[in-house]
């Protein structure tokens, strides 16, 4: 197992649209395990591949209490929506910035699981918000690309201004390069 190292917006990286697994196999597998490990040691409840700047459509989640339902959904695509909630967001990659999102309040999702056998959830709540955040990470797409540009903007400056206060400190190996 190893830790992986998550990238952070503005990274142009985040952007890229991940590719479909064709084969899952021991290296697909090896990829969700250290992406849980790096998932539980963040903390967070999710993380998709891209993040870690792998192109494979790969996302692990778990949003139980004790952090021991770890789920993997590989080529997840959402085949059922219903109803709509709106939650407020974080993100691993665009740490210190919460927004409140809307989106489906119930999803019905389609993927393999790490046997390569297909399988079909049907979620709600932090569930659900957590299998769309992962699909739209897979997508290129950041929660902040839901807020307006100008929203968006005065955030990106804020990012920005905070990681160039972090790199006049000693703890600057997490600042992404400008
Ligand atoms: O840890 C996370 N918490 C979270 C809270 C509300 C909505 C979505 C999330 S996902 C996030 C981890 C992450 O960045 N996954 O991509
Ligand atoms: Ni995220």
């Amino acid at each position: 197992m190893a830790l992986l190292e998550i990238l952070h917006f503005p990274d142009p990286r985040l952007s890229r649209k991940a590719r479909p697994v064709e084969v899952v196999d021991d290296a697909v597998r090896k990829t969700a395990e250290d992406m849980l490990e790096t998932m539980y040691d963040a903390p967070g409840i999710g993380l998709a591949a891209t993040q870690v700047n792998i192109l494979q459509q790969i996302a692990v989640i778990d949003v139980s209490e004790d952090k021991n339902e770890p789920r993997c959904l590989i080529n997840p695509k959402i085949i059922g929506r219903d109803g709509e909630e709106e939650m407020r967001e974080g993100c691993l990659s665009v740490p210190e910035v919460f927004a409140h999102i809307k989106r489906a309040e119930r999803v019905t999702v389609e993927f393999l699981d790490l046997e390569g056998q297909p399988g079909t959830l049907e979620a709600g709540g932090l569930l659900a918000v957590c299998i769309q955040h992962e699909i739209d990470h897979l997508q290129g797409r950041l929660f902040i690309d839901y807020l307006s540009p100008l929203k968006r903007e005065r955030l990106k400056k804020k990012v920005l201004k905070a990681q160039k206060a972090g790199q006049a400190t000693a703890s600057s190996d997490q600042s992404i390069p400008l």
